[in-house]
């Protein structure tokens, strides 16, 4: 159960118009939410993707649900299918489901129905660069996100590139809901620093849930 009244209870922390953060919301489940990730990697295995300018991403990805996300020499986009295998995405797990919906409802987002799970795997020295998430049909529909595992620090800018950024500690447990006005934000995260953490070892994970179309 959990207990919001005792001393380690998760809470909310307001991050710009739109964005709020839920702190440590799903620690207690962190370790069945890991397992669930891997059930999802045991089908569709972790991949650096190479991007359309050539590099192999740090970060390695895959994906559940009825569409997923990946970059090849076509570019960036949303797809049925793997098009590194011609295959389905792995079904999104319904506690995933339940999850997302949750938090953004709790974020003053209704009806939240992600389609698409994209789910990010960091090795030390891993990072994602500042950009925005805009692949998305209806940007009016927010992002979820959940991180599992290490540390991080996530930088969260303003609209164009050079914005002055903040930065802020994203650890095991916490819920990210970003929408309105600070869904297109510029945001990313810096290299990941070196760990061991109990449940996820030497890694970071972070899930976004998604409506893609
Ligand atoms: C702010 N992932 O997958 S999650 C991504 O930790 C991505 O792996 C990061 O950025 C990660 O695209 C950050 C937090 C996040 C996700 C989507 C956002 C922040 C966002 C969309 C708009 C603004
Ligand atoms: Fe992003």
């Amino acid at each position: 159960m959990l207990d919001l009244f005792a001393d380690d209870a998760p809470w909310s922390e307001p991050l710009a118009e739109g964005a709020v953060i839920l702190r440590r919301l799903v620690r207690d489940e962190g370790a069945a939410l890991l397992a669930l990730v891997l059930d999802v990697a045991a089908q569709n295995p972790f991949h650096h993707r190479i991007t359309p300018g050539g590099h192999r991403m740090s970060v390695a990805m895959t994906n559940c649900g009825d569409l997923g996300w990946s970059t090849d020499a076509r570019g960036y986009q949303y797809s049925e299918q793997d098009q590194a295998t011609g295959r389905h995405w792995p079904p999104m797990p319904p506690r995933f489901r339940q999850l997302a919906t949750a938090a953004a409802a709790q974020a003053g987002f209704a009806d939240f129905q992600p389609d698409a799970c994209l789910i990010n795997r960091y090795e030390p020295g891993a990072k994602l660069t500042l950009h925005q998430d805009k692949d998305e049909k209806d940007l009016r529909q927010p992002i979820v996100s959940v991180s599992l595992g290490l540390p991080a620090v996530f930088q969260f800018g303003g609209f164009e590139r050079g914005d002055a950024t903040q930065r802020v500690l994203l650890e095991h447990g916490d819920v990210v809901v970003w929408g309105g006005p600070s869904r297109l934000r510029f945001h990313g995260i810096l290299p990941l620093k070196a760990g061991v953490h109990p449940v996820a070892g030497a890694y970071r994970y972070n899930i976004t849930f998604r409506r893609a179309r």
